[in-house]
């Protein structure tokens, strides 16, 4: 066990903690003092137990073998295939690279569908490669590409589609698979979320013609930096193995073109010790989803985005979202003013590649297809959870998204103040 979970609390404390903002004055925004003294952020990394890191630390300094394809990392891609229950698993420095070389090697040209409500890099993995992204829309409840917006897309330069199992929560993958398959494209997955998920009893790392994983710190699972692709496609591994390390097939011999996407040794025990931890982290995260699912049940307007209880699942982020006509406030303003209280939630992904350069120069229109991108990045906020999260801390978020939105209007003209304050002082 190397991950203590915080002693038990109720998540529905209300009332017992002295801070509680009950009080829309209370307010860290109407000048009272922030509710959590330190910054609570989104995205904290998890980390196994230090000790055995430091071991494998020792043993890597010891051995004088950091990179290059090393022990670590070939026992790492094997227990990251086990645990898939994928045949290849191909472990690289990062999950940007590590699509640039999946596109790359499943010969993807011309266009290519993917969702615009994303990290910038799965678009920029394409376009890094002269291959042009097309943004399809998504669906209201998921959050992932809708199927049934994707033919329309499809032109002759098209060759592949790539889904993003946001938040950890699967595609439509067998809806995907039928286009592609029908259609004859490259269907790949953008997986970076989404390690330890499954779709329909399988884990994800088993669709399409591959998927990729991010590894980065701020992931369920991290190797500070680092990411895989994961395939089961004998003859697509070994070219991603190649392109991985600069096309190199022996001692002086290059038989492709390639790059540097390797993993490292220190990178590879993090993944190592973190994978021992693995169950404690969904557990704390499981814990700290139904705090916030609790706490927030009752405030009119605030969604706490769901997960299908029946597939696996990380919980690795407790998305919001803010329905302002019910809320009263809008997400921009609750943003506000969880950050006065020292809340960093995040408008994870505002305002959508399109809106992002170079899209927003080559592609100004592009919103008039993406109606519910659009209205659902105003709408979103992830909230702070993981390994420094309390239940304590997370009644005490509830209770001031619960105090801010009951007293909507106070809140809104206290912050068109401030607003007109800080103009006044730029003027
Ligand atoms: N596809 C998708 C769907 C993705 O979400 C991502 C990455 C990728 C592809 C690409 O995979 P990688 O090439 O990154 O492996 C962060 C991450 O940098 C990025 O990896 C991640 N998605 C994205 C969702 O979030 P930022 O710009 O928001 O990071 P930053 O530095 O603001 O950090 C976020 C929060 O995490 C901070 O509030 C503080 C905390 N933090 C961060 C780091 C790095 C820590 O507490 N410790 C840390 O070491 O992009």
């Amino acid at each position: 066990m190397s991950i203590t979970l915080v002693p038990e609390a109720t998540c529905t404390g209300r009332n017992v903690l002295p801070k509680m903002k009950e009080r829309a004055e209370d307010l860290a925004i109407f000048g009272h003092e922030p509710t959590f003294p330190e910054k609570l952020h989104v995205g904290r990394p998890n980390s196994g137990e230090r000790q055995a890191l430091m071991e494998r630390f020792n043993h890597i300094l010891d051995t004088s073998w950091f990179t290059n394809d090393g022990p670590y990392v070939q026992e790492l891609e094997q227990r990251l295939a086990d645990l898939l229950g994928v045949r290849h698993c191909i472990a690289m420095c990062n999950g940007t690279v590590a699509m640039e070389i999946a596109i790359r090697a499943t010969g993807m040209t011309g266009e290519v569908i993917v969702p615009s409500f994303t990290f910038v890099a799965t678009a920029h993995a394409l376009q890094w490669q002269q291959i042009t992204p097309v943004f399809c829309d998504i669906d209201s409840r998921t959050h992932n590409l809708d199927p049934n917006k994707i033919e329309h897309m499809i032109t002759p330069r098209t060759t592949g589609i790539i889904g993003v199992h946001l938040w950890g929560r699967a595609c439509d993958v067998d809806a995907l698979t039928e286009i592609a398959q029908r259609r004859k494209l490259t269907l790949l997955f953008d997986a970076a979320h989404a390690l330890g998920c499954s779709y329909q009893g399988q884990m994800i790392g088993n669709f399409g013609n591959a998927e990729v994983f991010s590894f980065h710190a701020t992931k369920f699972f991290n190797t500070f930096e680092g990411g895989a692709v994961a395939t089961n496609n004998e003859d697509l591994a070994a070219q991603i193995r190649l392109m991985r390390n600069f096309g190199f097939a022996g001692y002086d011999r290059v038989i492709y073109i390639g790059t540097n996407g390797k993993m490292n040794e220190l990178s590879a025990a993090m993944g190592l010790t973190l994978l021992d931890s693995l169950d404690e982290v969904v557990e704390l995260n499981r814990r700290n989803y139904d705090c916030y699912k609790a706490g927030l049940s009752a405030v009119p307007g605030i969604e706490v985005l769901s997960y299908d209880h029946a597939e696996s699942n990380n919980y690795q982020y407790v998305v919001l979202v803010v329905n302002e006509p019910l809320s009263g406030l809008s997400r921009d303003e609750l943003l506000s003013v969880l950050h006065a209280e020292n809340v960093i939630a995040r408008r994870y992904f505002y305002p959508g590649c399109h809106r992002m350069e170079p899209y927003r120069s080559y592609y100004p229109h592009a919103g008039l297809m993406l109606p519910v991108t659009e209205a659902i990045s105003e709408q979103v906020l992830s909230l702070p959870t993981g390994t420094s999260m309390t239940p304590a801390y997370i009644d005490e978020i509830c209770q001031v998204i619960s105090t801010a939105t009951a007293n909507s209007d106070f809140v809104r003209q206290r912050l068109v103040k401030a607003a007109d304050r800080a103009s006044e002082i730029g003027r």
